[in-house]
């Protein structure tokens, strides 16, 4: 089995609690949940700053991307508190992350992938770049703390420019954290669009080969090759963001999810991994 970056099992091992069966990455529908990290060269853990959950549905070959806000307020599995949802990495690394998801979403997360800055620029830079719709001109710092300038557009960018994108936050007219989450999803659909144009498989190993440890996955080659076969016959890419309003407690700021918004996403994704809904969810 050649390993695609470097390889961690998760302390559940293959299948999720939540499933009966082992699932297949090349038949089965399927959820990954995407971690983006801010550790820099030499860092280790990190937090994770874009907590993203992908389902995929082999028949109607669509993938339907969640968004999970960082600073979201849930119940930390494992440790019984409630707490921002990114601080299940720092306390359990993926394993406590993957727990506090499935129990915030009720759905099996059967595949991760948690990638740091350097591999989501080399992995942009490995398809040639991205070509993303900005909203507006505004300006952000690079990993080397260089300002990059952004226009209003349809822009190509190259790796360095689509992380800076998917980190920015502080704008008054970019949405704060939420609307960085959307920005991430956007990018997201425009990788997976995009990896799609790069057909040789000998292209994707070295892909893979030069981001190295900077991801870390359960998944295997085989089943990113599958993933990206999976892509080329995309039909659609849907996006999902978690309501919720802002919160303060004890000078902390948390993102308080709404209830029913949380119901509303379990059972789209549900119905999209074609799992059965509760008696609850069903009225
Ligand atoms: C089939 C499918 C779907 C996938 C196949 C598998 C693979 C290989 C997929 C590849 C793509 C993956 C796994 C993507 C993961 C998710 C994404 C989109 C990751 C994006 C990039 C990444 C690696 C991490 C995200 C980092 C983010 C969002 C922010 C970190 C601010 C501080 C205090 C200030 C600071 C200020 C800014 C920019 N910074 O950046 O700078 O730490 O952000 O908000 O914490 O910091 O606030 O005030 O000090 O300067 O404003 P940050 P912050």
């Amino acid at each position: 089995n050649v390993t695609a970056g470097s390889q961690q099992e998760l302390i559940r091992g293959d299948k999720s609690d939540l499933r009966e069966d082992i699932v297949n990455p090349h038949v089965d529908n399927m959820s990954i949940l995407l971690l983006g990290v801010d550790t820099r060269p030499g860092e280790s853990n990190g937090r994770t700053d874009a907590i993203l959950v992908a389902t995929l549905n082999q028949e109607e070959q669509s993938i339907i991307l969640t968004s999970i806000p960082r600073d979201s307020r849930v119940e930390i599995v494992g440790r019984g508190t409630l707490d921002k949802i990114n601080h299940a990495h720092a306390f359990g690394g993926i394993d406590m992350t993957i727990d506090t998801v499935e129990q915030l979403l009720d759905i099996p997360i059967d595949y991760f992938a948690r990638i740091n800055f350097q591999a989501f620029v080399d992995v942009v830079d490995a398809i040639d770049g991205v070509e993303i719709e900005v909203p507006f001109n505004f300006e952000e710092k690079d990993m080397n703390n260089d300002w990059i300038q952004f226009t209003e557009g349809i822009q190509h960018l190259n790796g360095e420019e689509a992380l800076a994108y998917t980190r920015m936050r502080k704008h008054p007219q970019g949405g704060g954290d939420i609307g960085r989450g959307q920005r991430q999803q956007q990018v997201l659909e425009a990788i997976i669009e995009k990896g799609t144009s790069f057909s040789s498989i000998a292209r994707f190993d070295d892909v893979l080969d030069a981001i190295g440890e900077n991801l870390i996955t359960n998944l295997s080659f085989g089943d990113l090759v599958s993933l990206h076969s999976y892509a080329g016959n995309l039909n659609n890419i849907e996006q999902l963001q978690l309501g919720g309003t802002d919160l303060m407690l004890n000078g902390i700021y948390y993102y308080e999810v709404d209830n029913e918004s949380i119901l509303d996403i379990r059972i789209q994704l549900k119905q999209h991994l074609d799992i059965n809904l509760t008696d609850e969810e069903q009225h």
